[in-house]
């Protein structure tokens, strides 16, 4: 009997083969680990092949379904790939049985917030979207049968990756800094999953991009910035290009212009003030100004719009103040999980104000780029985790560096250590996975601490 394997049995791998299994298919779930911890209950009717990546699973197999975390080059996709089996991620799948219009976010930061604020617009604007995808809920488990919606759908390169037939009506590319590079071979390699954001756009689509290069060194061969990718120069190209900037004023598309917020789509201006925003930060200003150009291209209003941007807060374990204590300042930011997060992060400090928490699991991070800021920043940095000896190698001289090793010694040392005035800020620019189970877990266990004290 044929028969659907899917791959990783975290919340993307449990939710396809609840779906898969539930429309009467029949379905192994494999984990490399023997025992994981499954995020919600596993339907019966899975078969599962826990701490095995045999070459045997794939008998049989017609449909491979895997998981973001799972990459395309483990000897198991490779034979699959060399049996030309089908192999595709859960968004796909998901993406098969979805009616309604699509509206998808990537980038390497701010993805989650800006999502999380076109679906606060959208919901003020009466439309009951539904937000899914790499924010935290499988999109697989989300979908509504009944009747057509529309999706906003955060999107990680590792999801990107495994599309084929899936089609953005609307496809936003927040900025490309280096992520991931523990799994991709080059940056090229990385911004190329990304770009898959916007396979398959047609002249009815819209593309929003980040008008602004912010860092030379990034622009692609020819001399493109990254945010321009080829797919969208050349055809089959997408209808509608829209750029925003918080530095420049652009043709087509929103930027910041002192202390408003402007929008010119067809010739016609739109102006929001700036303090409307809730959000601090520029960082905030050009997910807002990103948000507005896709909220505008489905056709909600600017009183909508403004509303949202004045009730919107923020995400959980995004720069949230978990508490001020003797004139201390404890900030978790456990959502910073690469260099350029935390880097944002930190911009908006005093001088030689911060005791930030550093590492995690390694991405093999470019560490160095800190530097200049961290020298200016902090006073003091806690190393955690398994990132920690790297981080000290490549901060070396730029600040005073205290191995913690974990959460709860980087809080003790704080807490006899840091003076009034001064921040003690996580934000780690690493993932989580060596110590916890992913960053709101970690965020979590900094509250928890931070609260104790
Ligand atoms: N596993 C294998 N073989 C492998 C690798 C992993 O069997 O080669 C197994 C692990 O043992 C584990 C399971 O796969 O049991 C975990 O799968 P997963 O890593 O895909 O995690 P999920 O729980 O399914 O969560 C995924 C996303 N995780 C990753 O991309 C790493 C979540 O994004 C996402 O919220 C969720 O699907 C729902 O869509 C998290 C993330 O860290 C937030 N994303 C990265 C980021 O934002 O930087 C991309």
């Amino acid at each position: 009997m044929s028969r659907t394997l899917v791959i990783g049995a975290g919340k993307s791998g449990v939710a396809s083969a609840n779906f898969l299994a539930r429309r009467g298919a029949s379905v192994v779930l494999a984990d490399a680990n023997a025992n994981p911890s499954l995020p919600f209950t596993l339907d019966e009717r899975v078969v599962r092949a826990f701490g095995t990546e045999d070459e045997g699973l794939l008998d049989g197999v017609e449909l491979i379904v895997i998981s973001p975390g799972v990459p395309m080059t483990i000897p198991l996709l490779q034979r699959a790939n060399a049996l030309a089996l089908p192999v595709i991620g859960e968004i796909e799948l998901a993406y098969r049985y979805l009616k309604g219009t699509v509206i998808a976010i990537t980038g390497s930061n701010g993805k989650s917030t800006t999502t999380a604020l076109i679906g606060e617009i959208l919901k003020i604007a009466g439309r009951r979207p539904i937000v899914a995808g790499n924010i935290g809920n499988p999109l697989i488990a989300a979908i509504d049968f009944e009747q057509p919606r529309t999706y906003v759908l955060e999107l990680s390169s590792f999801q990107l990756e495994a599309v084929e037939s899936f089609h953005a009506n609307v496809a936003l590319l927040l900025n490309i800094t280096p992520d991931h590079m523990d799994r991709y071979p080059n940056f090229a390699a990385y911004a190329a999953a990304k770009h898959r954001i916007f396979r398959n756009q047609d002249a009815r689509d819209a593309a929003i991009l980040n008008a602004s290069v912010t860092d030379g060194r990034w622009q692609m061969a020819d001399g493109e910035p990254l945010t321009a990718p080829s797919a969208i120069r050349h055809p089959p190209s997408v209808g509608r290009v829209l750029r925003f900037s918080a530095n420049e004023r652009v043709e087509e598309g929103a930027w910041l212009d002192g202390e408003e917020m402007v929008l010119c789509v067809g010739g016609e201006e739109r102006r929001i003030p700036r303090a409307s925003l809730k959000l601090q930060g520029n960082a905030n200003v050009e997910n807002a100004l990103a948000s507005w150009l896709a909220a505008r291209t489905v056709g909600v209003n600017d009183v909508d719009m403004q509303i949202a941007f004045g009730t919107f807060t923020g995400l959980p374990h995004r720069m949230v103040l978990v508490r001020e204590l003797d004139g201390v300042r404890w900030i978790n930011d456990s959502k910073g999980t690469n260099v350029d997060a935390t880097l944002k992060s930190l911009e908006g400090f005093a001088p030689s104000s911060v005791i930030l928490i550093l590492g995690g699991k390694d991405k093999a991070g470019e560490f160095e780029r800190m530097r200049e800021l961290v020298q200016s920043k902090t006073r003091a940095v806690l190393t955690i985790g398994k990132a920690a000896d790297r981080i000290s190698d490549a901060l070396e001289g730029a600040a005073a560096i205290v191995p913690a090793h974990d959460m709860q010694r980087a809080v003790d040392w704080a807490r006899a250590n840091a003076k009034s005035g001064e921040v003690v800020l996580l934000s780690p620019a690493c993932a989580s996975f060596d110590q916890y189970r992913n960053f709101e877990h970690r965020g979590e266990h900094f509250e928890e601490l931070v609260r104790a004290l």
